[in-house]
């Protein structure tokens, strides 16, 4: 087997991500790469580059280099931050993507994960236990630059082979890492603010249902798809999966349980417009009957696991 190069491995996902790979497979088989130099700090244990992934010929050159044979494609602009500057966040979520697909039609790596997410659906997609397949009319350009990203994954298995799999993550909740301007970082930012026993203001209403997952979920599931036979993974655009669902008012009532004095008000911005057009609960059928998809947390458990750590 080749070794594997993450890029994004400076963020919230990739952070956690690159050391669970690294613990996986060794070391000396993990690349981590970031646009930003200071992500190396992070990275004693195994190699890290400087990357900026619409750099075409470096990106091939280090695959070439290492000997990668799979690419974890993590960077990315998110929802929140997306608006703020829509062609290029289209530009980079896009480019980089089919640079990586065409790297693997063209034979230099074998294998491809690539993430997804809930801002897939919009306005007319169903809210409650949103199927695999629904009506998808996503508001931000984050959430069209991963349609059309699911798309071309599922174009570049069909036409091509390309052996890529995808997860269409929810809110993703870590403690090892800030978020990365996405609409759901309330959910991470709340955790440090009562445990540094400050007020918390929250920029959605107290009743905005969102999907939402624990890292190690989040983790294990991706190990888990990727680990998958071939023929098992049926969904080659990018599968739901789910684990918790819950309001600002209830992450709230999780953390009084351990900070009775946390005071949160809430102060909605436009991300509570983004936050409105996703769903409220995802329907992940697919996702357990083809690779056993099962969450280890609930609300409470994560709360009392991230408090471990922190504190
Ligand atoms: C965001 O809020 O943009 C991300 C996501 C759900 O993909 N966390």
């Amino acid at each position: 087997m080749g070794k594997i190069l993450i890029t994004g491995a400076g963020g919230q996902l990739g952070t956690e991500l690159t050391a669970a790979l690294a613990q996986k497979y060794g070391n000396e088989n993990v690349i981590a790469t970031d646009i930003n130099e200071k992500a190396a700090e992070k990275y004693t244990f195994c190699s890290f580059e400087v990357l900026d992934v619409l750099d075409v010929d470096r990106f091939s050159k280090l695959v070439e280099e290492y000997d990668v044979s799979t690419v974890y494609h993590l960077a990315a602009i998110l929802s929140a931050v997306g608006e703020k500057n829509p062609l290029f966040t289209w530009k980079l979520n896009m480019d980089s993507l089919l640079n990586v697909l065409e790297m693997a039609k063209n034979g230099k790596i074998e294998k491809i994960y690539w993430p997804s997410s809930i801002a897939v659906f919009g306005k007319n997609t169903p809210m409650d236990n949103t199927p695999q397949e629904c009506v998808m009319d996503p508001t931000t350009v984050y959430g069209i630059s991963k349609l059309a990203g699911e798309r071309w994954c599922a174009y570049y298995f069909e036409k091509y082979g390309v052996d890529v799999r995808s997860l269409r993550y929810p809110g993703l909740i870590g403690y090892k890492s800030v978020g990365g301007g996405g609409t759901t970082d309330y959910a991470v930012d709340i955790y440090r603010a009562a445990i540094n026993k400050e007020d918390f203001d929250c920029f959605l209403k107290e009743d905005t249902y969102l999907p939402m997952m624990y890292m190690p979920d989040a983790i294990k599931a991706t190990l888990q798809l990727m680990d998958a036979p071939k023929e098992d993974v049926s969904v080659r655009s990018s599968y739901n999966i789910s684990a918790l669902s819950f309001s600002p008012k209830e992450i709230y009532a999780s953390l009084l349980k351990h900070y009775p004095d946390f005071k949160i008000a809430y102060t909605p911005d436009f991300r509570q417009d983004i936050a409105s057009t996703w769903p409220d609960s995802i329907d992940d059928t697919k996702a357990r009957l083809d690779w056993n998809w099962q969450p280890d947390y609930n609300l409470d458990e994560m709360t009392e696991d991230i408090l471990k750590h922190l504190t």
